[in-house]
């Protein structure tokens, strides 16, 4: 078999996805999500000028050999552009394997661990009132975990909250933000993190008297208190139990994480930005983390995510796949036949693609009772709808970004 045809598809039905496309010889349509939400045309370039001539005419088997020759061939290694583009290729190969064997690709990865993947959903609200209405309409879709994100009084605009965002009136993301905006340039958004700490944990504990003890919750952090301070809201939330704190510390001082940890149990995870097993070898291994949030999408494939994950185990340290809007169904799917596939599964975001996207990308997954499952399609269950993706072309779009009120530019 050889690869006989590589397309790069562009496509924006609800927000702009990046998908490698890869025929062989033989008939067999294999695809790869290469999305890097608002640097999106980057990945493109790098993957039509300096990957597809390196693809035509290899073999679709060889996936290793075309991974390390992928990394190590390009010299100039790492980074998201880069692991986006070796991640596609690296997907769409996984597909085709599985299409050519006749098997989903979990069974390829040593099958079914478990019956389906707990998945957790987004719940917000600038307000308490709209944040449980949020929770509640998430329960009643089956969600049996929830991400908890709240906005902060004096705060206009932040991170994770539904409803402020472009898409505000359109019922279908009513509660699950989709913070890239689309138009000339970013939004920007405000940020006081002292604020926010004296705000956060009284939020935690009402949903504590509301819900009740047993449904796990978790907390995006994102990127923006310094190692101390995550540590304070770490312990101050420890009576509410939660799930996890997430990317509480900036994703490049890994040391950070030892601080944190010297002064709370509330379980970490990080690493939906980090794009190789080099990012996360010393927390694993100083077992400063629980959860390994890298997306398929952006670690550069399934291959390396599961040596990952593998690693991972050896410390009880277990999966948390990223699964925002901004990873295609493509990349869902990948996570879902990874994470079916290892044993130290966790937890899978799912947030749920609006109608449009799922026209241009006929899926094979179910989604019932809470629990996530690839499905037995032969390969990854995903096909793209070419026609369906040319009525939706890329429209300019970017993530929003943080000033402090001294007008500060901080992490977002
Ligand atoms: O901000 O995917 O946990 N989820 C997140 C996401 C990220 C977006 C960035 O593209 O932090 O909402
Ligand atoms: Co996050």
């Amino acid at each position: 078999m050889r690869i006989d045809k590589a397309e790069v598809v562009v496509t924006s039905p609800d927000r702009n996805f990046v998908t490698l496309r890869l025929t062989t010889d033989e008939g067999h349509v294999g695809l790869g999500d290469a999305t890097l939400n608002g640097r999106e045309l980057a990945v493109v370039a790098y993957l039509k000028e300096h990957v597809v001539p390196l693809l035509l005419g290899r073999d679709p088997a060889a996936i290793e050999d075309t991974w390390q020759y992928l990394y190590r061939g390009a010299y100039w290694r790492r980074g998201p552009v880069t692991m986006a583009a070796i991640a596609a290729v690296d997907m769409a190969l996984w597909d085709i394997k599985g299409k050519a064997a006749g098997m989903p690709v979990y069974q390829l990865l040593g099958g079914a661990s478990r019956k389906g993947l707990l998945a957790y959903g987004h719940a917000s609200g600038k307000t308490t009132d709209e944040l449980f209405d949020s929770v509640r309409s998430h329960l009643e879709q089956g969600y049996r975990a929830i991400r908890i994100q709240t906005g902060v009084p004096g705060l206009k605009a932040i991170y994770g909250i539904a409803s402020q965002g472009a898409d505000a009136g359109d019922a279908d993301v009513r509660y699950d933000h989709e913070p890239a905006r689309r138009g000339a340039l970013p939004m920007e958004e405000d940020w006081d993190t002292r604020a926010y700490l004296r705000h956060l944990p009284g939020v935690f504990e009402a949903v504590r008297n509301e819900f009740g003890p047993e449904l796990p919750l978790l907390h995006d952090g994102h990127h923006r208190m310094t190692p101390i301070q995550a540590a304070k809201l770490g312990k101050e939330l420890e009576p509410y139990d939660l799930f996890w704190l997430e990317d509480c510390t900036p994703a490049e001082n890994q040391e950070a994480l030892r601080l944190v940890r010297q002064h709370t149990t509330t379980p970490l995870a990080i690493g939906e930005i980090f794009n190789t097993v080099w990012d996360f070898k010393d927390i694993i291994r100083e077992q400063l983390i629980d959860y390994v949030r890298g997306a398929v999408t952006h670690m550069g494939g399934i291959t390396p995510l599961k040596k990952t994950l593998d690693y991972a185990a050896m410390y009880q340290i277990k999966s948390g796949m990223h699964g925002p809007t901004d990873i295609s169904p493509v990349g869902m799917a990948a996570a879902m036949h990874l994470g079916l596939a290892i044993h130290n599964f966790g937890i899978q975001e799912y947030m749920q693609h609006g109608s449009r996207t799922n026209e241009v990308f006929q899926q094979s997954f179910t989604w019932a009772d809470g629990m996530l499952h690839p499905g037995d399609e032969p390969g990854l269950g995903v096909t793209l709808d070419v026609d369906e993706a040319g009525k939706y072309p890329y429209a300019q779009a970017y993530l929003p970004y943080n000033r402090l009120h001294d007008g500060t530019m901080h992490d977002w």
